[in-house]
């Protein structure tokens, strides 16, 4: 079983900062990890990147055969990667015996509401490689500073979840600059909850372009809490428990914390229901397997 991340979001929300960083930690923590840049526009790559859409498609190219603008060469890209996704499983097979799978998308968020290409290459792999994949979809925390934007955030979640149907986990990306635009007019806790969007309502009526679609938002508002299916993580890049925090849930999401136990449902149950220490369990029940092992021979 191979574990891995697709790495999803608005443009510059820090997908590529998140891939660097994240792989990183990881290999801090002993797990050996491959990044896959599936973005045709991703110039200066900060990461040593294993596999690279741009050696199959490039994004220029792409726009000067086809005369596209940069968005309809992306969709190109994306519908040129699904037709030869044996390209990308021949690259990636060297690499699924042992590594966990960090994959950088582009910031084109259409791909992942709307279009079902990039979807598509996601599960074929999921399918034919064994993977075990949680969407990151990283938003930028400064939405949370203007309440119109941060309902547009929630439904850009929202859709993203209900398209792509894969363990998800929502992320408010470079959480140590929100203090820099300003007080947010609720406690963090409120924005990452998504618990009581009326709250919102008297903020939204105080912001003279809100007003002619109150109603709308509203209904809108609604909608996000009757699903009841988005709230967010936070994150700081740069800050190792920030990133340790969201390693912990995503392992959780992924399953990765089961992988090495083979043990009973009581097992698998006490690790899902509490915020354990993920490494501790996942070593303790390898090394309680091991030790069964020497003793039985
Ligand atoms: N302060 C701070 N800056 C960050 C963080 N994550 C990313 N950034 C910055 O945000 C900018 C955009 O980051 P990228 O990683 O290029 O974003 P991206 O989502 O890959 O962008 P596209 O590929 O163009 O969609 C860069 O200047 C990063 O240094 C963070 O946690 N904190
Ligand atoms: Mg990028």
């Amino acid at each position: 079983m191979v574990f891995g991340q697709v790495v999803i979001g608005p443009p510059g929300s820090g997908k590529t900062t998140y891939c660097n960083g994240m792989s990183q930690f990881l290999k801090l923590i002993g797990r050996k990890v491959a990044v896959v840049n599936l973005d045709p526009a991703n110039d200066a790559l900060p990461y040593e990147c294993a596999v690279n859409i741009e050696d199959l498609v490039r994004l220029s190219d792409v726009m000067l055969e086809h005369s596209l603008g940069p968005n309809g060469g992306l969709v190109y890209c994306m519908d040129y990667l699904e037709k030869n996704i044996d390209w990308l499983e021949s690259k990636l097979k060297p690499l699924v015996k042992d590594h966990y799978l960090l994959f950088d998308f582009p910031g084109q968020v259409e791909l992942f509401f709307l279009h079902s290409n990039a979807k598509n290459v996601i599960f074929k792999l999921m399918k034919k490689m064994n993977l075990r994949l949680t969407v990151v979809h990283l938003v930028d925390a400064h939405l949370c500073c203007d309440p119109g934007k941060y309902v547009s955030a929630l439904l850009l979640s929202l859709s993203t979840m209900l398209h792509l149907e894969l363990p998800h986990i929502n992320v408010l990306s470079k959480i140590d600059l929100v203090e820099s635009y300003g007080r947010l007019a609720f406690n963090l806790d409120f924005y990452t909850d998504v618990q009581d969007l009326s709250y919102l309502q008297y903020h939204l009526d105080q912001d003279p372009r809100e007003r002619n679609c109150r109603k709308l938002t509203k209904e809108l508002c609604g909608v996000i809490e009757d699903y009841s299916l988005v709230n967010f993580t936070t994150l700081d890049i740069q800050d190792k428990e920030s990133v340790g925090n969201l390693v912990k849930v995503i392992d959780k999401s992924n399953g990765y914390i089961f992988a090495g136990i083979e043990g009973s449902v009581v097992e698998f149950s006490k690790i899902a229901a509490a915020p354990l220490d993920w490494d501790y369990y996942r070593t303790a029940a390898v090394q309680e397997k091991y030790m069964k092992d020497d003793d039985d021979d």
